[in-house]
């Protein structure tokens, strides 16, 4: 599968959220995890593969397990998921740093995360105190 529409319904079939052509990775041995705002009354799902990695001219596609939960994030550092999505996944990885330079890399003050002399709030400055701030969360793990 490399690309999905999954429809969200209420009790009386309404549709109450669409993720339409949703691009999804095919040949790998993990989860893929998609992110969307949490939403209520949902009573059924509607999943349709829109494409296959053969252009949909295989007999076949298989999926393993399809799941839906919550992701608590794991402390103020977990802000990425698998290949740094923004999708938090409640574990610490080196996706988590690699997203933070990222942002920081990038002027964005989404990294801005400390003071001077690490003080813990953001001072609309990127500086090594923001790096080392949040380095520092990391480390403290979950
Ligand atoms: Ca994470
Ligand atoms: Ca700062």
């Amino acid at each position: 599968m490399t690309n999905f529409t999954l429809t969200l319904r209420d009790a009386a079939g309404g549709t109450l959220r669409v993720l339409e052509n949703v691009p999804s990775s095919t040949g790998i041995a993990s989860a893929q995890a998609f992110c969307f705002p949490e939403t209520a009354g949902v009573r059924s799902a509607v999943f349709v593969i829109n494409a296959t990695a053969n252009n949909n001219a295989g007999p076949f596609t298989g999926l393993a397990e399809v799941a839906f939960g919550l992701v608590t994030a794991c402390g103020s550092a977990d802000i990425a998921g698998p290949n740094q999505s923004t999708c938090i996944d409640g574990v610490l990885t080196a996706d988590d740093i690699i997203r933070y330079l990222g942002l920081y890399f990038a002027s964005d003050l989404a990294a801005d995360v400390a003071g001077a002399n690490q003080a813990p709030a953001p001072d609309g400055q990127l500086t090594a105190d923001d790096i080392i701030v949040f380095l520092g969360r990391y480390f403290q793990g979950c």
